[in-house]
């Protein structure tokens, strides 16, 4: 039982475990970046059970062990696809994948069965969800106070939603995404004038909490390329002269397979060099950053602790999963102490919040359990206030000092 008042030094470990895992568990996060979209983006704001597993982290663990060509899968109705997903990978063998285990906890929360022979009760329950009741519901387990939804004005259908005056609720921020500027200037408007000026118009319009981009593995900085140009003469300056952040996810190979469509990227070692001399020439910008190679994380808290305007976020993708995140968070705090983001979710699925929240939540008590068990065999113990204060610059402190507001 815990017996401490807040302000009472923690001396006895398990009291202080016990602290840890009561905060960081149900502290409000920020989520600096999903792919999820607000109830009134229709079609595009996805839940329940078939989009769950169809996600693209599933699809491809499918047809490791689904003897299916990739063209029959996908000429499927996602129903089908989504049976075929939970045959193979909780039926005929044992969820031990990340993306999988999710589900698992996501089913399990909702009092459903986990070893169902089928998907009957699972789309019945969904099926009779409120669509505004469920998400207020799912926010609400998950502990996420907003999310920052992904935005592409340049996609025709979402384009026309936030061309219609949309009004969004208020959890749902939105963000630039400029890949397609970018990293496919081709299909963007052409001179610098006309890049500024379309990018100045949708920060009107969407009013995004910053603006972001993911990057190659062979992303450089500088570069004699088409990007450079981009970056300099559009994107950096607008987000100076709007106080904007720049959101920056290096280490991408897309299309690795392209048979596997959105599941198809892989990941490569990046150059952490480009990021700090970004940071170096660009004082004034605030840069929000993470890379998806494992092999880059040192490096990038070396780079944060040389520029202090730079902030690193996340592990993502085919990081998410326990073993990294732990040893990610463990060298993060070791190097930077609180002032870094620990974890942002990725989801694409409303219900994915639940348990991309969950299982990074654990991680990271885990090893915030230790740190301050480190400190108190050191000297110094702490109280639960501090901790609390701690945990919330991390889930959303540094978050909303980076994006200027309190959201
Ligand atoms: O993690 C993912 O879902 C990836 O497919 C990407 O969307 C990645 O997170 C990105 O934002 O490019
Ligand atoms: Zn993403």
């Amino acid at each position: 039982m815990v017996t401490s008042t807040e302000s009472q030094l923690l001396t006895s470990t398990t009291e202080l475990r016990a602290q840890v895992e009561l905060i960081v568990n149900s502290t409000l996060v920020m989520d600096v970046h999903t792919h999820l979209f607000a109830p009134e983006f229709n079609q595009f704001c996805l839940y329940g059970i078939d989009e769950l597993l169809t996600y693209h982290y599933l699809t491809a663990e499918t047809f490791r062990s689904a003897r299916i060509s990739y063209e029959d899968f996908w000429r499927m109705p996602k129903t089908d696809q989504a049976d075929l997903v939970w045959q193979t990978l909780f039926v005929d063998n044992i969820p031990t994948s990340e993306a999988a285990r999710g589900i698992i906890t996501v089913l399990d929360v909702f009092g459903l069965d986990t070893r169902a022979a089928n998907l009957k009760e699972a789309r019945a329950f969904f099926a009779s969800q409120n669509l505004r009741e469920h998400i207020d519901q799912v926010f609400d387990i998950a502990r996420v106070s907003g999310v920052v939804m992904t935005n592409d004005p340049l996609d025709e259908a979402e384009g026309q939603i936030w061309n219609s005056g949309v009004e969004l609720d208020h959890r749902f921020r939105s963000s630039l995404r400029l890949d397609r500027l970018l990293n496919h200037w081709d299909r963007t408007p052409a001179t610098v004038a006309e890049q500024r000026g379309f990018l100045v118009r949708w920060i009107e319009r969407m009013q995004p909490v910053y603006m972001g981009v993911s990057l190659p593995a062979s992303f450089k900085f500088p570069a004699d390329d088409i990007r450079d140009r981009l970056l300099r003469e559009v994107v950096l300056p607008v987000a100076k002269e709007h106080g904007l952040a720049v959101t920056l996810m290096v280490g991408v190979r897309r299309r690795v397979n392209p048979k596997l469509r959105e599941a198809g990227d892989g990941v490569g070692k990046a150059d952490v060099t480009a990021v700090e001399r970004m940071c170096a020439e660009y004082p004034e910008v605030k840069f929000l950053a993470t890379f998806l190679s494992r092999e880059n994380q040192h490096e990038l808290c070396v780079a944060a602790r040389k520029f202090n305007n730079l902030m690193p976020f996340g592990c993502w993708w085919f990081l998410n999963n326990p073993s990294i995140v732990s040893e990610i968070t463990r060298e993060r705090l070791e190097l930077l102490g609180t002032s870094f983001i620990p974890q942002h979710s990725d989801a694409r699925v409303l219900e994915q919040l639940i348990y991309k929240w969950k299982h990074a939540r654990k991680e990271i008590a885990d090893a915030l359990c230790d740190t301050y068990e480190q400190l108190l065999l050191s000297g110094r113990a702490v109280t639960a206030d501090e901790i609390s204060r701690d945990v919330t610059r991390m889930f959303s402190g540094n978050c909303n000092e980076w994006i200027g507001k309190s959201v």
